[in-house]
């Protein structure tokens, strides 16, 4: 019912319905992390759909890594994060996504000079000036990431622009980065990451370095984030040569 309340008629395909329908309540917490769904067929004829047309909204919403689904179990909103490698998200809207309450605590909010890696890696001359930001990041009380970013002064005039997420503040700046580059390694988290993240001595990590840029060339950001090793996927689909 509750689905079918949210169809949004604007979607011209049944199933694009459908899965905006599905996100929404999972959104909305709805249906909680872990939790199943329906089975495919009692959807189906609960909303007299085909079953077809569930698969498909279904299926979408596992490439998205909102769902999960479990051999002869059924379908779940997933447990970890799962991120699919292709799509420029922000760490906001990946979590809002899965119905949880993205926020960030501030250690550094503040205009400064571009430091040597900083420049390099967005090649930008040295005494340039950016917004550097360092965040802890959390859904609810949960600490899920470590986050150092830096965006040159001319695409965001002003640290306080950012109340807590960086894409929003550019976004509403026009400056939304529409392409970025990212490295993805596995590491050992160090103490301070370790206390900050609340995890025990060991744990591994991700370290991501992401470089965005807008559709002209400028580089928007170069973030370095230390996601958590216990929550987070990376998934991607692949294709031969
Ligand atoms: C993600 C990005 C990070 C970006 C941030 C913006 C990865 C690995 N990194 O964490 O580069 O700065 O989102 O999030 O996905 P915000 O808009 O919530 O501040």
């Amino acid at each position: 019912q509750r689905l079918q309340h949210d169809t949004a008629a604007r979607l011209p395909l049944a199933y694009m319905r459908l899965r905006r329908a599905i996100r929404n309540v999972i959104e909305n917490g709805e249906v909680q992390v872990g939790h199943a769904l329906p089975s495919e067929r009692d959807l189906a004829r609960a909303l007299t759909l085909s079953r077809v047309t569930v698969r498909k909204a279904i299926g979408g919403l596992v490439e998205d890594g909102l769902l999960t689904q479990r051999h002869g179990a059924g379908t779940f909103v997933s447990e970890r994060i799962v991120k699919p490698l292709s799509r420029m998200t922000s760490f906001t809207e990946d979590l809002r996504a899965r119905g949880l309450n993205p926020r960030s605590e501030f250690f550094e909010r503040a205009i400064g000079e571009v430091n040597p890696e900083e420049a390099m890696a967005m090649n930008l001359s040295p005494g340039t000036q950016v917004v550097r930001l360092h965040r802890l990041r959390y859904a609810g009380d949960e600490p899920l990431a470590i986050e150092r970013s830096a965006v040159p002064l001319s695409l965001l005039p002003d640290p306080g622009l950012v109340e807590d997420s960086l894409y929003e503040a550019l976004d509403k700046l026009g400056n939304r980065p529409t392409r970025a580059l990212q490295r993805l390694r596995a590491v050992v988290l160090g103490p301070a990451q370790l206390r900050l993240l609340r995890l025990p001595i060991g744990s591994a990590g991700l370290n991501i370095e992401r470089r965005s840029f807008l559709d002209d060339g400028r580089i928007v950001e170069f973030t370095n984030s230390w996601y958590r090793g216990d929550i987070y996927d990376f998934v991607a689909e692949l294709q031969s040569d």
